[in-house]
């Protein structure tokens, strides 16, 4: 069952070839796919062969593959995690009941409606990505960029099979729209707010794929606790590709604020623009704008969507089953800071209304974790400086703190003073236009861009100095 079929021009885990039907609407999509990654997918080097990975088996450990390929030649397919035997419904309403193998007739829309939602992110972070090649820092990171770029893809198919498979004609509607929104596009947007952003540079790629991602890692995982098993098993083998993901983002980031701090101990000097570095507060204020953006994409912090999810199996908490409460949740409470008035408040609530809450706290303290050991470089460099995680209200655009503004301290602050100080807080178009100026392509063997520090070490025990990307 682990093995993938590659003699299949679709390969799968899931015994595809038994099912006409579904065989039959994949491989109508195929080819549609292929059309929006040529129009959409990364710009130039569709060509070159590209030192990627790709699963062989859904296996722990040994899933992948390394070898050189042309992006459109990657073997997209459809794999999903073990079935666990025996698998349940570990909480809501259902709890204790088989888990579904069909999806229950009066949670349809429901669950159609967050598989879209997911799906429609995985094309949208590639579209954000598109004209990055141009301007690598270094071969090694063209690589992951196309990496994370192939594996994006891949995880629209593995949510166009749950569309088509289980959701008639009404999933392969769906699965045609997924390709036919647009980042940022203003008749057709991609559905939710950080996906309209552009991703520009090389920063705001490894804030996207540390801050962003980290929220796919997240919603994936509560959504591997679904009681719709394929939706489960689903997203569990796609938590494995997207902890790559979130590798490239943190060690980007790392290896920026470790170059910064080099060039500031060379100078004596903090501002490391003069020599073509990215000055600690630059970066602070990407981070800021990174981290706010993906803070909304978990939703309102009072969400009755919420907990109709969790109510009706279909979406549960980050490591649901390690909880140790009824899993009902009916009578719990949860403590929530939200706004009361013109105050910023802590509060306790239902603990159904504000799993939305509860699994951007889970977020938040993951994200701190890779700031802190961004701190710790800072200080080995014997630099008195700290990076922070601005406050959860700051720049906020769903939820409460969306009417109010917050400074990065947590104080609201009036209008006034948010215009006038916004400039420390948030990527000016000085910075931007610094960021963009600095992104000129490195393409030799093992050189990198100033602004970056080359990685500790290669890709799947390669040299750094590996051709990761053949470009003649
Ligand atoms: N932008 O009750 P509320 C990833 C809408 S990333 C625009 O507060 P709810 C990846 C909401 O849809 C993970 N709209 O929120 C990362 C609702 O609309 P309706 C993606 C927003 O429903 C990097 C209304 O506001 N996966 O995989 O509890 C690269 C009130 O909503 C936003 C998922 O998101 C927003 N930020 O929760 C590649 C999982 N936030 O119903 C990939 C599936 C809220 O009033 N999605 N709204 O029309 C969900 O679980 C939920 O839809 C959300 C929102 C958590 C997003």
């Amino acid at each position: 069952m682990a093995a993938v079929d590659y003699l299949e021009r679709i390969p799968n885990n899931v015994n595809l070839k038994a099912d006409r039907r579904l065989l039959r609407a994949l491989e109508e999509w195929h080819p549609k796919f292929l059309d929006w990654w040529t129009e959409m997918g990364p710009l130039g080097f569709q060509a070159r062969e590209v030192y990627l990975r790709t699963a062989i088996s859904v296996d722990a450990k040994g899933w992948a593959q390394f070898g050189y390929l042309r992006m459109p030649e990657y073997r997209w397919g459809i794999f999903l995690a073990e079935p666990e035997p025996g698998r349940a419904i570990n909480f809501g309403d259902h709890q204790g009941q088989p888990a579904w193998q069909e999806v229950p007739g009066e949670h349809r829309g429901t669950l159609r409606r967050l598989i879209v939602t997911q799906g429609d992110t995985e094309p949208a972070s590639v579209e954000q990505q598109r004209h990055l090649g141009r301007t690598c820092p270094s071969l090694y990171d063209l690589r992951n960029l196309f990496q994370v770029n192939v594996e994006e893809g891949r995880h629209l198919w593995a949510m166009v099979y749950l569309l088509d498979a289980y959701f008639g004609r009404d999933g392969r509607e769906e699965s045609e729209a997924l390709l036919q929104r647009r980042s940022g596009d203003r008749d057709k947007p991609r559905i939710l707010g950080a996906f309209n952003e552009p991703t520009p540079d090389w920063l705001s790629f490894y804030m996207f794929t540390y801050f962003t991602d980290r929220d796919g890692k997240y919603q994936l995982a509560a959504l591997a606790e679904s009681g719709f098993d394929p939706l489960s098993r689903t997203c569990r083998f796609m938590l494995t590709e997207e902890a790559h993901h979130m590798f490239v983002g943190e060690t980007g980031i790392g290896r920026i604020v470790q170059r910064t701090c080099e060039l500031m101990r060379e100078h004596k000097t903090d501002d490391v623009r003069t020599f073509d570095g990215i000055d600690l507060r630059t970066l602070q204020r990407y981070l800021n704008f990174h981290y706010s953006v993906s803070l909304d994409l978990f939703g309102s912090e009072i969400s009755t969507n919420a907990a109709n999810f969790y109510t009706m199996g279909l979406k549960g908490r980050f490591e649901e089953t390690k909880k140790d409460d009824d899993h009902r949740l009916k009578e719990a409470t949860y403590v929530v800071t939200t706004l009361d008035g013109d105050r910023v408040v802590t509060r306790e609530e239902s603990a159904l209304t504000t799993l939305n809450e509860r699994l951007r706290d889970d977020y938040i303290a993951d994200c701190a974790r890779g700031v802190a050991r961004w701190n710790e470089s800072i200080k080995r460099h014997g630099i008195d400086v700290e990076l922070t995680l601005p406050h959860r209200g700051f720049r906020r655009a769903i939820g409460s703190f969306a009417e109010v503004r917050v400074s990065p301290d947590g104080r609201i602050v009036s209008e006034a003073e948010w215009d006038a100080r916004k400039h420390e807080w948030l990527p000016t178009e000085d910075d931007k236009a610094f960021v963009q100026n600095l992104m000129r392509p490195v393409v030799e063997g093992g050189k990198f861009a100033n602004w970056i520090a080359p990685p500790a070490r290669g890709i799947n025990g390669q040299p750094i100095d590996f051709e990761y990307v053949r470009l003649a």
